[in-house]
């Protein structure tokens, strides 16, 4: 049965299907699956599945981002609210790099941190390298995660963490994730992590606030 509630959110979010995938989402949560679950086998199964309808032959702007706003919809009713609900843990410093507008990622990873406690400060997608250091010098983050979904943007990753030592910002951890990262390692990109999934990211935040 949860199969078949599992298959239905992902047919709505392929289809855009705002109002089908909030509804579902509630139907699972009610079916008592966790929201680690409906994010794994839900909301990244379909876009893994829309994956084939964003290449340059075949491209559907209007499909694909009906798709995120059904995303973002699914992911408020897993996480209402955008403040946590425990004190801060530490700060997180989050984007997408200079060149890439993929954001659902961040955008998750964004809201999985802040319910466990987290501050979150979010430079946003299409950001440059230096503004991302500007912003960890401000603030004075346990780690900065660069989300990276296109291949493009690898040059920019293996930049940070050397930047950020020359700047003696050695303290502050550089994590690194997102689809266009999955064959690389953390020694090849220069970072001192690198995750599959939101939740990677988070258990490897956790080691670094000792929570
Ligand atoms: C949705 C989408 C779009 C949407 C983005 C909407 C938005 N607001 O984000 C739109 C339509 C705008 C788009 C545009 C383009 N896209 Co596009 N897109 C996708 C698609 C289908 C899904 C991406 C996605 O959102 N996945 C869902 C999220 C939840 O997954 P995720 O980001 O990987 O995040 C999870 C984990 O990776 C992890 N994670 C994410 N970040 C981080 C960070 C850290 C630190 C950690 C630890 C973990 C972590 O946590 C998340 C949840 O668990 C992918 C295909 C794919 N398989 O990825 C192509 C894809 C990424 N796009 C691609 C391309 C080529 C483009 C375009 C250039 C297309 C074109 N022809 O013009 C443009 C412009 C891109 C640009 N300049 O940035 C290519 C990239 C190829 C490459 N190797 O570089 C892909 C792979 C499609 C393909 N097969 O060709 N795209």
């Amino acid at each position: 049965m949860h199969n078949a509630l599992m298959q239905k959110l992902v047919q709505a979010l392929i289809d855009g299907d705002q109002a089908m995938a909030v509804t579902q989402t509630h139907q699972l949560q009610a079916a008592g699956l966790a929201r680690e679950t409906i994010i794994t086998d839900g909301i990244e199964s379909a876009m893994t599945q829309l994956d084939a309808r964003c290449t340059v032959e075949q491209f559907n702007l209007l499909e694909i981002m009906l798709a995120g706003r059904a995303v973002m919809s699914a992911m408020k009713v897993l996480y209402p609210g955008d403040a946590a609900m425990f004190p801060s843990q530490g700060t997180i410093i989050l984007a997408s790099l200079e060149g890439d507008v993929h954001d659902l990622g961040k955008n998750i990873l964004k809201m999985v941190l802040t319910a466990k406690g987290y501050r979150v400060v979010d430079c946003g997608k299409d950001c440059p390298v230096d503004r991302l250091i500007a912003t960890a010098r401000q603030e004075a983050p346990l780690a900065v995660g660069i989300s990276g979904l296109i291949t493009t943007v690898i040059p920019q990753i293996r930049q940070v963490r050397t930047k950020m030592h020359a700047l003696g910002l050695t303290q502050i951890k550089v994590m690194a994730g997102g689809a266009a990262l999955k064959q690389a390692t953390a020694a090849s990109l220069q970072v001192d992590f690198i995750g599959e999934t939101a939740f990677d990211c988070l258990h490897y935040v956790e080691t670094l606030s000792g929570s």
